[in-house]
């Protein structure tokens, strides 16, 4: 069976771009795939965070991963840096990581302009960091939103330049993109982000939901209600595409070009099928923030199963680059 890794990070309300760009794929994929999901804290201290908000987020990002779907018994959950060993792969990577590459990758500049008081060595490290998660299990699959595809890339390349300059050990991992990869966020602009604060948070409130996606933009050009609208420029739509069936989308794209329904009504359609899908994860993670043992259980188990992979691999990494061994 294939092996497929992702993560996320807990900086955190997890979003509907995180859930249908990834997560939900997540779910899907765990029946055809030896699956590695991960809260990667080590990547979320890369930005400024409240220091005494981190557990909890980290365990709220676990309980949602939970409240969606992923199992216990089909996909191994847990916590960076409960495995000490991605932090060691990433140092190695480090040294056969052109500074180039990194520089390079957009996620990088966005972030160094967002957070222009602490550019930090983490943040440019960050798709290193993120090629030794996936390489330490040597995964053959990422699933992820396309946000994150330049970071595979670099993934591959860095496998590539290890394996050309020590030995083949490492595969070169392709990216498995769900069917709703990009959502911008309600200001119809920006990817649908935690830290620019455009989001719908799969566990907020429906009024909260109702009032978010009420203002969401939409076609900025369809400007009066009797103005034809263009579904293919239109968030509104994306975000319909991951929740609604086809028979809704036909009637939803006739509705929307010819005048027939305006944002409004096209809105409201949506949040139905939202509520839908969302409310019994809603329920679930309510349900598991009353069983925290069980959720911690998880991620010790999950951490225990893939400390035991990491430690293979890094036995091996280490003998391939010749260094000298404890007794
Ligand atoms: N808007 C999006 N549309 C589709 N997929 C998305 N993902 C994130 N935003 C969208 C995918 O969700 C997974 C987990 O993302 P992450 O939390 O690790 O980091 P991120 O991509 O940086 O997400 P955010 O919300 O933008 O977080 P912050 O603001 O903290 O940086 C990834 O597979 C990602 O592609």
């Amino acid at each position: 069976m294939k092996r497929i890794f992702s993560g996320i990070q807990p900086t955190g309300e997890i979003h509907l771009g995180n859930y249908v760009g990834a997560i939900r794929n997540w779910t899907y994929l765990q029946d055809e795939y030896d699956c590695v999901f991960c809260v990667v804290d080590y990547h979320a201290i890369t930005i400024e965070y409240p220091v005494e908000e981190m557990k909890k987020r980290t365990l709220d990002t676990a309980i949602i991963l939970l409240a969606c779907g992923l199992s216990p018994e089909r996909s191994k959950i847990f916590v960076q840096s409960h495995v000490p060993e991605h932090t060691e792969l990433a140092w190695i990577f480090n040294t056969v990581t052109p500074i180039g590459e990194v520089e390079r990758m957009t996620q990088f500049k966005d972030k160094a302009r967002q957070h222009r008081a602490n550019i930090n060595m983490g943040l440019m490290d960050y798709p290193v960091l993120q090629a030794a998660d996936i390489l330490l299990y040597k995964a053959g699959y990422v699933p992820v939103g396309e946000d994150q595809v330049q970071h595979i890339e670099l993934c591959r390349e860095v496998a590539r330049k290890f394996n050309t300059r020590f030995a083949p050990i490492f595969p070169e991992p392709e990216e498995l993109l769900s069917m709703a990869p990009r959502i911008l966020g309600v200001d119809g602009q920006s990817k649908m982000s935690k830290s620019l604060g455009n989001y719908i948070g799969i566990l907020e409130e429906e009024d909260v939901v109702w009032e978010k996606l009420r203002t969401a933009v939409t076609d900025v050009n369809r400007v009066r209600r009797k103005d034809p609208g263009n579904p293919e420029v239109c968030n509104i739509y994306t975000i319909h595409r991951a929740f609604s069936d086809n028979a809704m989308l036909i009637e939803i794209d006739k509705g929307c070009t010819s005048a027939g329904i305006g944002c409004i009504d096209c809105k409201k359609m949506l949040f139905e099928n939202v509520k839908r899908e969302l409310t019994p994860v809603r329920e679930k993670a309510r349900e598991l923030e009353k069983n925290m043992d069980y959720v911690v259980d998880v991620l010790e188990k999950g951490a225990d199963a893939c400390r035991e992979i990491a430690d293979a691999t890094m036995e091996e990494v280490r003998a391939t680059l010749g260094l000298y061994p404890p007794r």
